[in-house]
């Protein structure tokens, strides 16, 4: 898998900020339901992909980390999970 570059890749990439071997972004929703309803969303597609987000959520926050731990860095699996999370996120 080809490793890309966590800068280059959250700047096309609304609210994504890239880290050494990470892209991240902070979700915010109405409420919890809201919330968990993206994450629901978003856990059935990350286990099709076999690509899984580490994320922590607080009632109408979710703190989203993407990184390929195979690849030991960013690739294009987190991209297309991160525009899946954006979609699911409108
Ligand atoms: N998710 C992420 N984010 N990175 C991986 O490298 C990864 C994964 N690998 N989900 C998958 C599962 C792997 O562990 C299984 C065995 O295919």
């Amino acid at each position: 898998m080809t490793i890309l570059n966590p800068k280059d890749v959250a700047g096309d990439l609304a609210g994504w900020t890239g880290g050494d071997d990470f892209i991240t972004k902070v979700f915010k929703f109405e409420d919890f339901a809201e919330a968990f309803g993206f994450m629901t969303r978003i856990a059935i597609i990350a286990d099709k992909m076999d690509h899984h987000p580490e994320w922590f959520n607080v009632y109408n926050r979710v703190d989203i980390t993407l990184t390929t731990h195979d690849a030991g860095g960013v690739t294009d699996k987190d991209v297309t999970l991160a525009k899946a999370m954006e979609k699911a996120a409108k």
